[in-house]
């Protein structure tokens, strides 16, 4: 009799990293590397993410300029992660909601936030956070992973309603190993709620590397443990990072539960402008290696080589951006300061006692 067969988790362990391959479209040339999974969209919608890019690209430059000269509060830069978060929300639809991290204020631009808002967010003005009828969002989530659980409870609350719509979080990957995460990810899918979990693997979690981070080989494999798919994208490739948003968009309106997405990206810049140094934890041979992958560049490239975009169109859309920033700062400046007491008026519908106290010391003060 052939002996029994003993199971070896550390060959199923293996067999399964090994399968979560980073899935591309778009080569660093600009170059179609997958043809059978490109994604059904015109050439004006090409050019349309294009354009987004590039803005998005401007306003992270002018943004950090405004941060150093003391106009903008709080401001996580984003030049990198353009492919990873504008392809991402490219892919959903108005009536779907997004749960974003600090970091993910232009996916809210993109879904209708006027930019003076996003100014007046950084600035910790509540007006900020009082975001347009018709904008499904809530404020960027500064407790790493704790927008993971709130997604679960909104997609849920989405089927309950029997609407036809998703709940879109984020989170980096420093993110992953909160309990948050897998709590998230867990409850989602116990209750096949349609939400998408992206982790936007930039490498670090501000100085620390993501290998420091886990054990595990990628982090979409992480979806394998709570019985949901997982899949790891190229977060430079916009037209990858579109493609499984969409699908995992599709599978979740149509009742098949949700989706955990690791965009495998890079932040240029610092974590945050309140002091990070990235040349103390990485090196520039790292720097120039991860932009040679650039997003926009081979974007471009692929564009270039359709005819659908020049450097002309690219001037245009720069010069808009900077347009746009110049009239929506100083619409942020022109808005009235907000008061302590409106602050707390808008924390709390009833006040706790000890601060209806303080309430009233404030509401003399302003008066004067
Ligand atoms: C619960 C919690 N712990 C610690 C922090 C401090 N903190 C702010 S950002 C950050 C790193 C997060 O890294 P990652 O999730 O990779 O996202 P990234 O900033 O790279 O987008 C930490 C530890 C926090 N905000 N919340």
């Amino acid at each position: 009799m052939a002996p029994k067969k003993s199971f070896d988790p550390v060959k199923v362990l293996a067999e399964v990293e090994k399968k979560f391959e980073m899935f591309q479209i778009l080569n660093e040339e600009g170059e179609i590397v997958n043809e059978d999974a490109m994604p059904d969209l015109s050439d004006d919608e090409l050019v349309e993410l294009m354009r987004r890019m590039v803005w998005t690209r401007v306003l992270d430059q002018r943004s950090i300029s405004l941060n150093r000269q003391g106009r903008l509060g709080f401001y996580a830069p984003t030049a990198g992660q353009e492919a990873s978060q504008l392809a991402s929300q490219y892919a959903l639809e108005q009536e779907d909601y997004i749960l974003p991290g600090y970091r993910d204020v232009p996916q809210l631009i993109w879904q209708g936030l006027p930019l003076t808002q996003a100014f007046l967010f950084s600035r910790g003005h509540f007006k900020g956070n009082q975001f347009p009828e018709g904008v499904n969002a809530l404020s960027p989530q500064i407790i790493i992973g704790a927008q993971y659980v709130q997604n679960a409870g909104v997609a849920v609350g989405i089927k309950k309603r029997g609407k036809s719509a998703v709940a879109v979080t984020y989170t980096g990957d420093g993110g992953t190993s909160q309990g948050d995460f897998y709590e998230g990810i867990n409850f989602a899918s116990a209750y096949k709620a349609p939400a998408i979990f992206v982790v936007q693997n930039n490498n670090y979690a501000i100085s620390t590397p993501r290998e420091l981070q886990t054990n595990a080989k990628t982090l979409a494999q992480k979806a394998v443990s709570v019985g949901i798919p997982g899949v790891l994208v190229d977060g430079m490739d916009p037209l990858a990072v579109y493609k499984v948003t969409k699908d995992a968009r599709d599978r979740a309106v149509a009742g098949d539960g949700p989706t955990l997405i690791e965009t495998l990206c890079y932040r240029y810049g610092p974590h945050t402008m309140a002091g990070d140094d990235p040349t103390r934890y990485r090196t520039s041979d790292e720097d120039s290696d991860w932009e040679k992958k650039d997003p926009l560049v081979r974007f471009r490239k692929f564009l270039e080589s359709k005819d659908l975009w020049n450097e002309e169109k690219e001037n245009e859309v720069m010069e808009q951006a900077k347009e746009d920033v110049k009239k929506a700062i100083k619409e942020a400046d022109a808005t009235e300061k907000q008061s302590v007491t409106q602050l707390m008026d808008n924390m709390y519908e009833d006040m706790p006692q000890n601060l209806k106290e303080q309430y009233e010391v404030y509401k003399e003060k302003e008066s004067k």
